[in-house]
């Protein structure tokens, strides 16, 4: 009777074609946790069609294929509080899903785990340009903060390529990263405080912005991070910044790794105006002007450029030339790009953001997103080359990254047997040189196996635990991390 009733009310979801897949829901778990939650959710919030499911169980390389038999999308807090608990009264397993655009496989079910997306958790998104902070429903996307913050010429510190799709939510649970790491940190800088749905069905309390809070231990840094392991993150309040009254970039060739860091080096001492230190193999060019049809201005040699930008409220022009006048010899300074306008600043960060989109058109590239101690960079450069060779024209491989931050994305392409004995060997060296196997996209249910190349068991148990005292049983996200 009531599977009949939730048929019709989310009816208007599925196609002309679809059936009334409750039909198909034969798990007696599943067909209790759905009569639970369709007494508290609102239209529209559980989705049984597999057609309307199936985009969010791939992860956006196509690489991992997961499957779920229903898709439970709350509106509010309340919505995630109620699916929680019904989660755990009915012992059903829940992956939770921001923008899908995990590049870690961590946001797609492995095991028939229900999904719960909070996409349409994006009612509130207020910016307070006294505080300089937002509060932000969980499923609001980047993107769409980026507008608000502007109004007001404030921006959120963290930046990235998948600005429109990422959500802020599953920004913060995997500690986000991108274009600006340098400047301004991490998830976990912005991040001042959360509300939030434990593992065990309880809740944190409201979400309060304080900047200075030392009353003990805080949760919410614990919470950034976690891959959504220990709770759900219904909202936010981050931190802004003020938008910098003018921009200009340079993109300048190197020969060599080492050179290029002594070089971020130097000009990093030199002002604290500079906002990406970014880094593009010679090979991502290729792939870029490729896949676009386009050709790169500065001609060879070179092994790879830096795009350098500095954002200031003076003359970042002339703050730019300065310090390329200062750094540069006169052969580096001839095949210089300079963008000082909008224009000629987005054409610059074309060849840098196209990369992602350009890799994924050749094939379905693993993806691995190592940091190491800056100065060990060329080693690992030298390190990858060796690999590359010793696999005989097997093995295409792609750099690029955030070279101010020691972080390099390094795509794989080629047969899986090749894929899996390059990845094994990289994650080694990796760990040799003291560096850690993700530096921003996160372990996800990719890197698990690699986990303990980087932790030692006393961290990972002590991991463990704490998911246990937080979410036991692992009702939240059972496949990720570890
Ligand atoms: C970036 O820095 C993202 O653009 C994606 O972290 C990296 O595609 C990648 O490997
Ligand atoms: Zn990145």
């Amino acid at each position: 009777m009531h599977f009949r009733i939730v048929c019709a009310m989310f009816a208007s979801l599925r196609t002309a074609r679809a059936r009334c897949n409750l039909d198909l829901v034969t798990n007696p778990s599943l067909i209790k946790f759905i009569e639970t939650i369709s007494a508290k959710l609102d239209e529209g919030a559980i989705v049984d069609d597999p057609e309307l499911i199936s985009p969010f169980t791939t992860d956006w390389t196509q690489r991992v294929k997961g499957n779920s038999d229903l898709l439970v999308r709350p509106k509010d807090h309340q919505g995630v509080v109620d699916v929680v608990k019904a989660a755990i009264q009915c012992r059903v397993k829940l992956q939770i899903q921001g923008g899908n655009t995990s590049l870690s496989g961590g946001s797609v079910p492995q095991a028939g785990e229900v999904l719960l997306s909070l996409s349409r958790l994006n009612s509130r998104c207020e910016v307070d340009p006294d505080t300089l902070m937002a509060k932000v429903d969980a499923g609001v996307t980047l993107e769409r903060l980026q507008r608000e913050a502007m109004k007001y010429h404030l921006m959120p510190g963290v930046d990235l390529a998948s600005r429109g799709s990422a959500t802020i939510g599953g920004m913060a649970a995997t500690n986000a990263g991108g274009l600006h790491v340098l400047r301004y940190g991490s998830m976990r800088s912005s991040v001042v405080s959360l509300r939030c749905v434990w593992g065990d069905g309880t809740e944190s309390p409201r979400n309060i912005p304080l900047a200075k809070d030392n009353s003990g231990i805080s949760f919410s840094p614990l919470v950034v991070g976690s891959e959504g392991t220990l709770a759900v993150i219904t909202e936010l309040s981050l931190r802004l910044v003020p938008v910098s009254a003018s921009r200009a970039v340079a993109v300048v060739p190197f020969m060599w790794i080492p050179e290029a860091v002594s070089f971020a080096g130097k000009v990093r001492r030199m002002t604290d105006s500079i906002s990406a230190i970014e880094m593009i193999s010679k090979r991502a060019i290729r792939v870029v002007e490729e896949s676009k049809g386009v050709i790169f201005p500065i001609k060879d040699p070179f092994e790879i450029v830096l795009l350098l930008e500095i954002a200031s409220n003076g003359n970042a022009s002339n703050e730019l030339t300065e310090i390329l006048d200062g750094s540069l010899d006169e052969s580096q300074s001839q095949s210089t790009l300079l963008g000082m306008d909008g224009g000629t600043l987005a054409g610059l960060w074309f060849w840098r953001e196209s990369i992602t989109e350009a890799i994924q058109r050749r094939g379905e590239p693993l993806k691995l997103d190592l940091s190491v101690p800056i100065a060990a960079l060329g080693e690992l450069w030298q390190s990858i080359d060796t690999i590359q060779k010793g696999l005989a024209g097997r093995l295409e491989v792609v750099r690029f990254g955030h070279l101010g931050d020691g972080n390099i994305h390094v795509n794989l392409l080629g047969a899986e047997d090749i894929l899996k004995r390059a990845e094994v060997e990289i994650y080694q060296l990796v760990a040799g040189l003291d560096g850690s196997i993700t530096a921003e996209h996160g372990i996800g249910t990719l890197k698990k196996e690699f986990l303990q190349l980087v932790r030692t068991e006393r961290e990972l148990a002590r991991m463990r635990e704490l998911i246990e005292i937080f979410n036991p049983g692992r009702t939240l996200n059972p496949n990720v991390l570890l």
